[in-house]
């Protein structure tokens, strides 16, 4: 797999707003922010797309997610809800080819997404 954008950011060859890290995990704010907060949380492992997730990732995967809901108790708006998205592909909106989970939250979320 080339390296994406994201890679770069683990590798800090491109700055980013990082809010956390592990051995296994980044989270940053995304540049183009959907919502008063809006963090991408990213697997270290370079993985494409949710179709190339294989069942030795599911751990990792789940990683994603409990990162999400902890971030959003430490800011807060975890009670109140929040989304996490993950887009999959052209049609799904993905533009960045290293898998990633939007966490979005302190504003009320609509239903149907665009
Ligand atoms: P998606 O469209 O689901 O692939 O989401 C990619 C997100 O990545 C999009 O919300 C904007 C964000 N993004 C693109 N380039 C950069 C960057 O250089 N830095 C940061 N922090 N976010 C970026």
């Amino acid at each position: 797999m080339e390296p994406t954008l994201f890679s770069k950011i683990i590798d800090r060859e491109i700055p980013a707003d990082i809010v956390y890290e592990d051995d296994e995990v980044l989270a940053f704010n995304d540049i183009d922010p959907k919502a008063p907060t809006h963090i991408l949380i990213i697997p270290k492992k370079p993985i494409a797309t949710l179709n190339d997730i294989e069942e030795g990732d599911l751990a990792l995967v789940g990683r994603l997610q409990y990162t999400a809901a902890k971030l959003a108790k430490e800011l807060g708006f975890a009670e109140e809800g929040y989304r996490v998205v993950m887009n999959c592909n052209e049609a799904g909106g993905q533009s960045v080819y290293h898998i990633h989970m939007h966490l979005l939250g302190g504003r009320r979320m609509q239903w149907p997404p665009g």
